[in-house]
């Protein structure tokens, strides 16, 4: 097996994005339960997400969502952001709370509401370039419940039209990274259901539009890790949005419901030269925390992705390459699994240690104080929450 120290480099270079709205309070639609000292503003949930970069040195950057996190000043923000040691990241569009959008958005059939969803997605372009962000991410609620409905083949046409005008304004560092998502809001067809129609929507546009992958818009079974070699082999990858699911689009924390299959994924990233420096894979989390406190939360889920890169890493590819090659079933089933079954928990906190961060990250935190004195000084004002 690869030793531990031969894959620090590369876990010393691992980056994760946190989502704004994790900071929020999320629930179901039967309750959304609150918790103590969650952020009000913007700039409360951009220090949070800080916290959790201070404990783990992994998670630089913060994404935010239009126009959940609409601030009068972006500019401001970003330097708000990197005061606290963080950088603004992945601006995400909204066409899924608005009256007009009830039968869709960018696929709508009617011009002035079509008009209304690019207009947006060009204001975010704009944010991004006062945030300095480099990604565009659109997931669309658009779909129909009930065949004949619409029509599903003529939303495809109008929807790649819409793509190319927002494609058309983007900066030259700027890029669009297309969601996919199987079912919900609606439930007979999506507009953007798979990775084939992100692939063939994006393919039209140009080499800085690519697939946003979130790994909990499958249908169960789904083989994850197929859709990501082959995404890496098209070079159409874009970025991940992590999280975990037992059921439908459960927004869990990641690798909570399936440590082995987010190993699985991240085999293939590394093998497929996902960590690269050249890379065009970003990595972020979408998560929501129903119940549990959001930065521990937050802290679990960067950890949880370091320890399994960690694992996947130490593959011993040549190793397994040979017993494929020999048709060594079981052997080469055996060297993944080795691997994966290496507790990479010790080491890592000791290479933390050795870079100055604390062993226990979560520890750390809870000792910290931190949560106790934003419960203390966040009173009045009204909790942000996701939607707010
Ligand atoms: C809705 O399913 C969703 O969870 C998508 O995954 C988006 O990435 C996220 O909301 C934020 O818009
Ligand atoms: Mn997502
Ligand atoms: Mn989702």
């Amino acid at each position: 097996m690869t030793s531990f120290d031969t894959i620090t480099p590369l876990l010393e270079k691992q980056a994760i994005e946190l989502p704004s709205w994790a900071f929020g309070n999320s629930g179901t639609r039967f309750k959304v339960f609150t918790t103590p000292g969650t952020p009000r503003t913007p700039e409360e949930k951009i220090a949070d997400a800080a916290k959790v970069h201070e404990f783990t040195a992994l998670a630089p950057k913060v994404a935010l969502h239009i126009p959940w996190d609409l601030v009068d000043d972006f500019s401001a923000l970003r330097t708000y952001a990197e005061d606290h040691g963080v950088a603004l990241g992945t601006i995400n569009s909204n066409t899924f709370q608005d009256e007009d959008y009830k039968f869709g958005s960018l696929t709508h059939s009617n011009p002035v509401i079509r008009q209304k969803a690019i207009d947006h997605h060009f204001a975010c372009i704009d944010v991004m370039h006062a945030t300095g962000s480099q990604d565009l991410k659109i997931w669309l609620a658009d779909g129909s419940n009930y065949p004949g409905q619409q029509d599903i083949r003529g939303r495809q046409d109008r929807l790649a039209d819409s793509l190319q005008q927002i494609y058309a304004r983007l900066g030259e560092e700027q890029r669009l990274v297309l969601e996919y998502k199987f079912f919900e809001p609606a439930f007979y067809h999506t507009d953007v259901p798979d990775w084939g129609t992100s692939y063939a929507q994006v393919a039209q546009l140009g080499d800085q539009a690519l697939v946003c992958l979130d790994t909990g818009h499958h249908a169960p079974g789904t083989n994850i890790e197929f859709i990501v070699a082959q995404l890496l082999r098209l070079g159409k990858l874009g970025s991940f949005d992590f999280n975990s699911r037992f059921y439908a689009d459960d927004d869990l924390i990641v690798g909570a419901a399936d440590p082995f299959q987010l190993f699985r994924i991240l085999y293939e990233v590394v093998r497929g030269g996902g960590l690269d420096d050249d890379s065009p894979v970003a990595f972020m989390l979408d998560q929501c925390h129903n119940v549990e406190d959001k930065i521990p939360g937050q802290i679990r889920s960067v950890l949880n992705v370091q320890e399994m890169t960690a694992r996947a890493l130490l593959v011993d590819r040549d190793a397994l390459t040979t017993a494929q090659e020999a048709g060594d079933v079981l052997g080469a089933n055996g060297i993944l699994m080795d691997a994966f079954y290496t507790d990479v928990r010790g080491p890592l906190a000791a290479w933390r240690e050795s870079r100055g961060l604390p062993a226990d990250p979560f520890g750390a935190y809870l000792a910290s104080g931190y949560q106790q004195q934003i419960a203390e000084e966040r009173v009045g004002g009204t909790q942000a929450s996701w939607g707010a």
